[in-house]
């Protein structure tokens, strides 16, 4: 079963992030050249802490009971969308997001021991430094070379002055355990557990 750690993006941010990426659709060079992105359906749109892919039922459980244990120890905290990034750079692109920022540390405190969690539960090390951000879309592969080159030049020089009113931002209570199925329309996501964000101390 293919599973990932995520947080959920509440229903109001998720139109914000909609809205953003209708505006980059109709782009000059996006409108012309639909066939350089897949967008994330918008009611995909998460925070991913940790991406686990197949597991296994033993490894799995584990880590579910320690999502619960390590999200009691934490309290509820405010993130926020900033701008408009990619990986790996424009003249590279492979996914186009939308940056988080967080309330003190409270999002790379969480994401650590989510981390800590996995390995405890048999995960091998995650390589990648944790970079905080929520896919708006991904370039289809193959894509054709000056399609993809006009498309990344254009969302660049969008991204210079694309920033987030720092009022969008929501209050995170919860984790999520969730499970992809990977199909012809894109991921199915359903949730297997809920973790309550719940120190109140
Ligand atoms: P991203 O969209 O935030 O980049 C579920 O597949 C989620 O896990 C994806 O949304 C993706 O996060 C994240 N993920 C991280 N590494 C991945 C990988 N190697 N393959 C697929 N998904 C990955």
């Amino acid at each position: 079963m293919r599973t990932f750690v995520a947080i959920e993006i509440p229903q109001d941010v998720k139109k914000v992030l909609r809205a953003e990426q209708d505006r980059l659709r109709e782009l000059p060079a996006l409108r012309d050249q639909r066939q350089v992105l897949r967008w994330t359906n918008p009611d995909n749109l998460h925070l991913t802490l940790r991406f686990l892919g197949e597991t296994e039922t033993g490894p799995r459980s584990r880590l579910q009971s320690g999502l619960a244990d390590i999200a009691a120890r934490h309290a509820p905290f405010r993130l926020a969308l900033t701008h408009l990034g990619c990986f790996r750079s424009w003249t590279n692109l492979r996914v186009l997001w939308v940056g988080i920022r967080s309330e003190r540390e409270a999002l790379q405190a969480l994401q650590a021991d989510v981390e800590s969690v996995a390995q405890r539960a048999g995960f091998a090390p995650e390589r990648n430094s944790f970079s905080p951000h929520i896919t708006l879309a991904r370039t289809v592969r193959n894509a054709p070379r000056p399609a993809l080159r006009a498309t990344s030049e254009q969302l660049r020089r969008y991204a210079e002055e694309d920033l987030f009113q720092s009022g969008t931002g929501w209050s995170v209570g919860e984790l999520h355990f969730i499970r992809s199925v990977l199909g012809r329309g894109g991921a199915q996501y359903s949730n297997l557990a809920t973790c309550a964000l719940s120190n109140r101390a």
